[in-house]
């Protein structure tokens, strides 16, 4: 029985990490809040709502309900606008030598994301035809690090959570897929995500010999 094997989208497949800040900041600017990287690199994996309610917390604004969905839809529409500029050179090195692989291989492939843009991501950077199983932002109603998502992907793809693998660049990204029982793969820093079952800096880091290793445990 072939391993099941579950995609993160930001900061996974492509860094759009870095036009949520750009957003985010001119967001905050409008209502006078001090935005910085540091405090973007804490949304990443966070829903909008939830990202717009901490940044109102941090700068210690109310504001109404209105205004609210206001902010949050002209945040989104900044936000495409970048994401209408991607191409496949947005894709992060040796993904998708690790999907080709895979799909030659014939092993299922899902996305388990927060964002409510995925497809359109995955559309501009021409990789939606991998996904055998897409949950996003639009399906889940708890976010990470509840195992909703990738407990949703893995039942799509007609796998056992033991038999799924997942690829996260998130800390709660990485205790959902535990609290699932599914083996963890953290793409990023070692020291902040050390509760994984595996850790590479990246994709080249792992390399394909490492990866077919780690398929046939
Ligand atoms: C991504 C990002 C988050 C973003 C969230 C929702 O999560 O990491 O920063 O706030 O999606 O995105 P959207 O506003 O497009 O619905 P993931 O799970 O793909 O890493
Ligand atoms: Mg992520």
């Amino acid at each position: 029985n072939k391993k099941a094997i579950i995609f993160d989208l930001d900061g996974v497949i492509v860094d759009t990490a870095k036009f949520h800040f750009l957003a985010w900041q001119n967001l905050a600017k409008k209502l006078g809040i001090e935005f910085t990287t540091e405090d973007n690199e804490q949304l990443k994996g966070v829903s909008r709502v939830k990202s717009l309610e901490k940044i109102l917390e941090w700068g210690n604004k109310e504001i109404s309900e209105q205004e609210f969905e206001q902010l949050m839809h002209d945040k989104n529409e900044e936000y495409l606008s970048y994401v209408d500029q991607m191409t496949t050179s947005d894709i992060l090195p040796k993904v998708k030598e690790t999907l080709d692989y895979l799909k030659e291989n014939n092993y299922p492939i899902a996305l388990g994301s927060a964002s409510k843009n995925a497809r359109r991501i995955l559309e501009h950077v021409d990789l939606l035809s991998y996904f055998d199983a897409i949950v996003d932002g639009n399906e889940v109603t708890k976010a990470k690090p509840n195992p909703e998502v990738f407990l949703k992907a893995a039942e799509l793809l007609k796998a056992q959570p033991e038999h799924a693998i997942v690829f996260e660049d998130s800390l709660s990204g990485i205790e959902a897929a535990n609290t699932a029982k599914m083996l963890s793969i953290g793409i990023g820093d070692e020291n902040i995500l050390k509760e994984a079952n595996y850790v590479f800096k990246d994709f080249e880091d792992m390399g394909l010999a490492k990866f077919k290793e780690i398929l046939n445990e």
